[in-house]
C-alpha cells in the first residue's frame, strides 16, 4: 500500500455514462479504484394528487422509467422526489410520465 500516496474523488464525463470514480495514486500513474454511478435526485411538484390513490399511479409511473431508482410520492406537500440516473432518463420525460397520469407537474429548482 506504500505505492498509494495520493486518493481524490473526481468526476468524470464520459459520453456512456456519468460516475464518479476514486483514483489512487500509483506508481502507473492515476488508476481508478472504485466506480460508482452518480444519482440526481430531482425534486417535482405535482398538482391534483387528492388521494393515497393518486399517489400511487405517480410513484409508479414515475418507476416505470428506465434508470430510476426511487420515487418518493407526498400527497401533503404535492411533491414527488425522484432518484435517477440522468444519463438515462430526463428531467421532462419524468414530468411528462407524471403528466400523462393527469397531473400537474413541474420541477422545482
Ligand atoms: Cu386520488
Amino acid at each position: 500500500m506504500e505505492e498509494y500516496l495520493q486518493s481524490s474523488r473526481r468526476t468524470m464525463d464520459l459520453p456512456e455514462r456519468a460516475y464518479r470514480a476514486l483514483l489512487v495514486q500509483s506508481a502507473r500513474g492515476l488508476i481508478p479504484l472504485v466506480y460508482e454511478d452518480i444519482k440526481m435526485t430531482t425534486e417535482f411538484e405535482v398538482k391534483g394528487m387528492s388521494c393515497e390513490n393518486c399517489v400511487g399511479h405517480v410513484t409508479k409511473a414515475l418507476l416505470g422509467n428506465p434508470g430510476v431508482s426511487s420515487a418518493l410520492v407526498s400527497l401533503e406537500k404535492g411533491r414527488a422526489t425522484v432518484e435517477y440516473d440522468e444519463t438515462s432518463v430526463t428531467i421532462q420525460q419524468l414530468a411528462q410520465a407524471i403528466q400523462e397520469e393527469g397531473f400537474d407537474a413541474r420541477p422545482v429548482s
